[in-house]
């Protein structure tokens, strides 16, 4: 028999890569595993609302259910404030950071989307979790919005959570990235899918194409350009989902600007950073049409992007189309759309 590694051994064995670890942020790593297996726990269970109760309502034992998104968010908070080595946090649940109690001279912020893919939580379609990790740059005492409005090529480590057929954790911390499939009878992330790399060539595509008389004619020609190539079309609707099948089977995952929505509708903190960080350690490319997504300047907590990414071979031929007019390249041409 294989001898099986789970997650927590895998992080302490990588700790001896970086020779001033502290364990820190090991610690942060298996404390946001601690509250993805739970989060899975909860996730598998939300089939059984008719027994326990809907969202938003009580219970049979007079108890309130609770959204999962927001249980999530807690659970998350919880794991993290318990760790001591998270001084803030921000997350999508939450319209500003929210400093950790007595944690303030920890060196790590974490920023989160705690269950994504909010239109399938309650239709038992694949959902996930996304983080990402950052060295603080305030000095000690409360952290600051700074620290959260780093460049993603600052992220110290990143990962998603599929809750899907298996439940999945997929992190890196810059050296490559690994896969662990939860044995749900042990209870553990066990390591399943070492080293990942998303094939150069892909040749499927992923968008919402019900949307497509509102991208720019760019975008309308890429999609053209698949669809004469008969590519594969997958859309889960789950970012998560859907860039994990992109990183294992190849192709890529696009949320394009709109008119209506001309940053596109995905969130640079705590979407397309941690997930841009694990593609490009793959080995695949990340871009909002014109520049890569881990320099992008951030501004704002909930700031959104246009984001294109997966294999290169596609990501490349997106950009190539956006920045044929150099005025083109700015929020994927909305100002072409008809
Ligand atoms: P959410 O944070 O409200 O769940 O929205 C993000 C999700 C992504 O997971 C997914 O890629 C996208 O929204 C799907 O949006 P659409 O339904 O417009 O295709
Ligand atoms: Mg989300």
């Amino acid at each position: 028999m294989n001898k099986l590694i789970t997650l927590d051994e895998f992080i302490l064995q990588r700790q001896k890569d970086f020779p001033f670890a502290t364990g820190e942020l090991s610690g942060l790593l298996r404390d946001i595993g601690l509250a993805s297996k739970i989060i899975s726990r909860e996730v598998n269970k939300a089939g059984l609302v008719n027994i326990i109760g809907q969202a938003g309502t009580e219970n049979a034992s007079g108890e309130s259910v609770q959204k999962l998104d927001v249980m999530a968010d807690q659970l998350l908070i919880s794991c993290l404030q318990n760790s001591g080595e998270c001084c803030g946090i921000a997350s999508e649940e939450n319209d500003t950071y929210v400093p950790i109690k007595n944690s303030s001279n920890a060196k790590y912020v974490v920023m989160f989307d705690p269950l994504d893919g909010s239109s399938n939580i309650d239709v038992n379609v694949s959902i996930g979790t996304i983080f990402a990790i950052y060295r603080r740059i305030s000095d000690d005492g409360d952290c600051q919005l700074n620290d959260f409005l780093q460049d993603g090529v600052e992220q110290v480590a990143a990962g998603y959570v599929v809750y899907g057929s298996s439940t999945m954790l997929v992190y890196t911390t810059g050296k490559g990235v690994n896969g662990f499939t939860l044995d749900s009878s042990i209870g553990e992330f066990c390591l399943s899918h070492a080293n990942m790399k998303v094939p150069q060539n892909g040749n499927i595509y992923s968008i919402n194409q019900g949307h497509y008389n509102k991208f720019s004619p760019e975008i309308q020609q890429f999609v053209d350009e698949c669809m004469d190539k008969q590519l594969g079309f997958r859309y889960v609707g789950s970012m998560v989902a859907d860039v994990h099948r992109t990183l294992i089977k190849g192709g890529v995952f696009m949320y394009p600007a709109t008119k209506s929505s001309p940053d596109g509708k995905l969130r640079l903190l705590y979407e397309c950073n941690p997930l841009a960080f694990i593609m490009e350690q793959a080995g695949g490319k990340a871009s909002n049409g014109s520049h890569r997504i881990l320099e992008i300047d951030a501004t704002r907590l909930h700031q959104r992007t246009p984001i294109f990414m997966g294999s290169p071979n596609l990501v490349n031929r997106v950009e190539e189309l956006l920045q044929k007019e150099p005025s083109n390249a700015d929020a994927n041409n909305v100002s072409a759309m008809a």
